[in-house]
């Protein structure tokens, strides 16, 4: 009578910002993570494990019940779709902004806009939305360049602080989405384990409460 669950976790920012807020709520990993090529990892809670995975595979996991929970950029479920999950939880972490950009002061293309991104299905939706045709570029990575050596007009990608961007003579133009990574749910996980994930939601939530204190309230 006692289920376990399972936690879908992505190495580097979303790792390190999410592992404050589960020890809140009593999970601590029991052994490092960096350098490890170990999958899965055990935790001070004998009914929770960690899984650790690629940021962008962390819904699919959790939409076929690979794993109870996740956490995930709001881009990363943008892009997935990620309609067999529920979201019960903006975690307030991993903080950015989608962006349309392209090279500084570049007049308006004529004909057909060329976007490049990782962001296919966000960006058709985006440029639909506004009624615009667009030509999608998909890129893996490096979408920066794109622009620099003609494969497009306009890249789509994450902004934080605009450094990279910046280092490329590119601008952000257009705004889509403001981003945080959210808490993901497995549907049937839901109902089975109930009790067991309502709690972590519930814990959670105070962490992420905690966090938004300011910290020092004089
Ligand atoms: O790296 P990998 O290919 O494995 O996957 P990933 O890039 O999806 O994962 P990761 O860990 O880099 O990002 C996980 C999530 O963090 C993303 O889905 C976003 O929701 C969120 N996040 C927050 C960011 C950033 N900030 C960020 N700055 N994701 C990426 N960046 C990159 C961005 O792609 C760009 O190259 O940082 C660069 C821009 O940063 P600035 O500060 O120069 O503007
Ligand atoms: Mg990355």
């Amino acid at each position: 009578m006692s289920a376990r669950i399972r936690i879908a976790l992505s190495k580097g920012r979303i790792l390190d910002e999410t592992l404050p807020l589960l020890q809140a709520a009593g999970i601590e990993l029991l052994e490092q993570t960096a350098g490890s090529r170990k999958l899965i990892f055990p935790t001070s809670h004998p009914q929770v494990d960690i899984i650790i995975i690629r940021a962008t595979d962390v819904p699919t996991f959790v939409e076929h019940g690979a794993a109870d929970i996740g956490v995930a950029g709001k881009d990363v479920l943008m892009e997935h779709g990620a309609r067999g999950v529920y979201e019960p939880l903006d975690l307030n972490i991993s903080r950015c902004k989608l962006m349309v950009a392209a090279v500084q002061g570049a007049p308006e293309p004529a004909g057909r806009l060329r976007v490049a991104t990782k962001f296919v299905n966000l960006t058709r939706q985006y440029y639909a939305e506004k009624g615009e045709q667009v030509e999608v570029i998909k890129l893996y990575g490096s979408m920066e360049l794109a622009p620099l050596v003609g494969l497009a007009d306009k890249i789509v990608d994450i902004v934080d602080t605009g450094n990279t961007l910046r280092a490329n003579g590119l601008e952000p133009t257009e705004l889509i989405a403001t981003i945080s990574s959210r808490l993901i749910v497995n549907k049937a996980a839901m109902k089975m384990k109930h009790a067991l994930i309502q709690g972590l939601i519930d814990q959670l939530a105070v962490a992420v409460e905690n966090n938004r204190q300011p910290q020092n309230p004089d």
